[in-house]
């Protein structure tokens, strides 16, 4: 998501790989002039930036390292807005967040996506569907809530989105929720309508939370119209949705240090669980392809419960793991979000998270097929794998709708990942491990 960026980095790093005077740095900021703008940063943003980079550089001494560091030092800065980060809760629940922003920008898909963000952190959470303008916009949002267990509130008996707001607020005061997220209409262009409809929402809800989410793809029409929500209503927080598209990344460099406000989470795909809360330092790593271990680590805890992965491990260990455990674990995994999201956050391999494209973990060919044998077994089966004969193979085949060449190979996958998990899962795991790498690196050298 950042590859336009991250790429521009590392050329300009390059200019200096080989001389340390002053022409190779002129050299390394002109390239990195070049690319920022292109890449969309706002042009005062560049101006600065470059300015204390260079500035930074020769205070450190010419040199790659130390031009990567005063890059990744006011990269940090410009990033780093006074304010919160992550979502901040009131000192009496509920936490009411009001989702604004331009029409298709992502509110939407933004309250569900955070939502879920905050389910997972064991919040008890409301949504309300206020968005009255467009025809299908409840209808929307309740399908999102129903696929992702989000209670909801909406009224189809009412067109005012003040009452429904209110009716909402009682509803989450009344049932102990510890946050409402009040979906919004949005325009085309701000229009004093809207920005009425939503004062007066604003003052009937007070809410802690007033997000603007902001499409990355806009580019700088995004900061402007920001701005005027500011403004008019003010804004506690941005959030960038689209950052997977090709947008080019410039917008995060700017719409925090423009308005003043921080950005607070960002938006990293279509699917539900694609949002990351915005970190600045952690956000530069990626953004100079050193990956973001720390997001990743996090995302894993929250994914995966505790209790249930030391259930998991100890019927590894006396090798219990059966089929519908597998299938549990996939459910798992996919809740991590995109593949490619992933691969951004680990070191050394953010470059080939651009190459990938958008590898899918939930709709990949391999999982689908993997479910539909899975489903096609009966529930004996799915206990006790080692019941798997020929025959049953064959039904699970046909059942499946693939040849039982497939399900032999997945059979022996299965197998043979179970084996590999049991021998790592006990006490000298780490050691097995290591000696098997070891064996690996002896077999490839590299
Ligand atoms: N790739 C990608 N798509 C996104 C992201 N966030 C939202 N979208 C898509 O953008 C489109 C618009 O999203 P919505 O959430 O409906 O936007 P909205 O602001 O609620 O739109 P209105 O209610 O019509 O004003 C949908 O197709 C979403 O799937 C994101 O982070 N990445
Ligand atoms: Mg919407």
């Amino acid at each position: 998501m950042f590859d336009v960026l991250t790429d521009s980095f590392k050329s300009a790093i390059n200019k200096i790989r080989f001389s340390d005077d002053e022409k190779a740095l002129k050299n390394a900021l002109e390239t990195l002039k070049k690319s920022l703008l292109k890449a969309d940063v706002y042009h005062k943003v560049t101006k600065d930036l470059l300015l204390s980079v260079e500035t930074d550089t020769k205070r450190y001494g010419i040199g790659q390292k130390q031009f990567l560091r005063a890059i990744k030092e006011n990269l940090t800065k410009i990033l780093t807005v006074e304010g919160n980060q992550g979502f901040v809760f009131a000192s009496k629940p509920p936490t009411v967040a009001l989702m604004m922003g331009l029409q298709g920008s992502g509110k939407t898909t933004t309250a569900v996506k955070l939502a879920l963000y905050l389910k997972l952190r064991k919040k008890k959470v409301l949504a309300a569907a206020c968005d009255m303008q467009r025809v299908a916009a409840v209808e929307q949002l309740k399908q999102l809530c129903a696929a992702n267990e989000i209670d909801l509130y909406f009224n189809d008996k009412e067109t005012s989105p003040l009452k429904i707001a209110k009716e909402a607020l009682k509803k989450a005061k009344e049932e102990f929720y510890d946050v409402l997220l009040v979906d919004t209409a949005g325009r085309l262009a701000i229009d004093e309508e809207l920005m009425e409809e939503l004062s007066q929402i604003k003052n009937a809800l007070n809410p802690h939370e007033q997000f603007y989410v902001a499409d990355s793809m806009s580019g700088q029409d995004a900061v402007k119209s920001a701005q005027k929500f500011h403004e008019k209503i003010e804004i506690t927080g941005v959030i960038l949705s689209k950052y997977d598209g090709d947008s080019k990344g410039g917008i995060a460099l700017g719409i925090a240090s423009q308005i003043g406000v921080p950005l607070r989470f960002v938006g990293v795909g279509e699917k539900v669980h694609d949002i990351e809360s915005f970190i600045p330092e952690r956000i530069v790593n990626r953004l100079m392809g050193e990956g973001d271990l720390a997001t990743l680590a996090e995302k894993t805890t929250t994914v995966i419960d505790e209790k249930e992965a030391k259930v998991i491990t100890k019927k590894i260990q006396k090798g219990e793991f059966n089929f519908n455990d597998f299938l549990s674990q996939l459910e798992s995994v996919k809740k991590l979000g995109s593949m490619k999201s992933l691969l951004g956050m680990i070191p050394g391999l953010s470059s080939m998270a651009g190459q990938l494209g958008d590898m899918d973990l939930e709709n990949s060919s391999e999982i689908k097929r993997t479910k539909a044998m899975i489903a096609s077994m009966t529930l004996k089966e799915r206990l006790n794998p080692s019941i798997l004969n020929n025959s049953r193979k064959r039904r699970i085949a046909q059942g499946a709708g693939l040849s039982q060449i497939d399900v032999n190979r997945f059979f022996k996958q299965f197998e043979h990942a179970s084996k590999l998990a049991k021998k790592f899962s006990g006490k000298n795991g780490m050691a097995n491990l290591h000696s098997m790498l070891q064996a690996q690196n002896r077999t490839f050298p590299r």
